[in-house]
């Protein structure tokens, strides 16, 4: 042991660093209350992937499930509607709820990148999907889905569903089938291509900083 440890004085300290700015959580959750359904959504964009989705349309789920881990959104999905009808309104106020939750995370868009594309396969089927967090809902959509049902799920309500998020996240989407065959692939595809472009354009860009990626300063 030294016991004739050496005190050494720092006389001209350094000043302390200014506190990081604390970044607010890009996190929301939204409840959505119709006499159809009841729908909460929360979400955390800066997430690992987490998922918890129970809407009732176990397909459904299973999409959700895929923006979650490929998007890296840890999502919180819970729905009660009315199935004993169809899978409709539950469905679309499924997408209507995600749509908010999204829009209210992003805030004024300040910061992010602002656009996002991928393109997916899944085994033969290759979708791709291009966005635009514009402040504008607009959708193009070319999915072919051969089949009418995959499992008890109606291909008509994938259309429905990203309709749904566009106009209440007020994003500009594109869906374009390159390639598919199998039902299940060809929309698994769109929803996976659909997480990794929204993943790019909600992140982060250091170099915007906290200004609007606009050169109208608005989005
Ligand atoms: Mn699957």
């Amino acid at each position: 042991m030294n016991d004739q440890l050496e005190i050494i004085e720092i006389i001209d300290r350094p000043p302390p660093p200014p506190p990081l700015p604390v970044q607010p959580a890009r996190a929301a959750l939204v409840k959505r209350t119709t006499l159809e359904t009841d729908v909460t959504v929360s979400l955390n964009l800066d997430g690992v992937g987490t998922c918890k989705a129970s809407t009732g349309i176990p397909f459904l789920d299973h999409m959700l499930q895929q923006i979650a881990s490929h998007g890296l959104i840890d999502l919180d999905v819970q729905a009660i509607g009315d199935l004993a009808i169809d899978d409709h309104h539950t469905n679309e106020d499924v997408g209507i709820t995600l749509g908010q939750t999204l829009a209210k995370a992003v805030g004024d868009r300040s910061g992010i990148s602002r656009f996002g594309h991928f393109i997916a396969p899944l085994d033969e089927a290759l979708v791709e999907v291009v966005l635009d967090f514009s402040g504008r809902p607009h959708l193009s959509y070319n999915l072919q889905i051969p089949n009418q049902r995959i499992g008890t799920y109606d291909t008509e309500l994938v259309r429905e569903f990203f309709s749904a998020v566009v106009n209440h996240t007020q994003m500009t989407l594109h869906i374009r089938q390159l390639e598919g065959v199998n039902s299940h692939h060809i929309v698994e595809a769109a929803f996976k291509s659909f997480a990794r472009a929204l993943r790019m354009a909600v992140e982060v860009d250091p170099r915007r900083a906290s200004r609007i990626p606009s050169s109208k300063g608005v989005l």
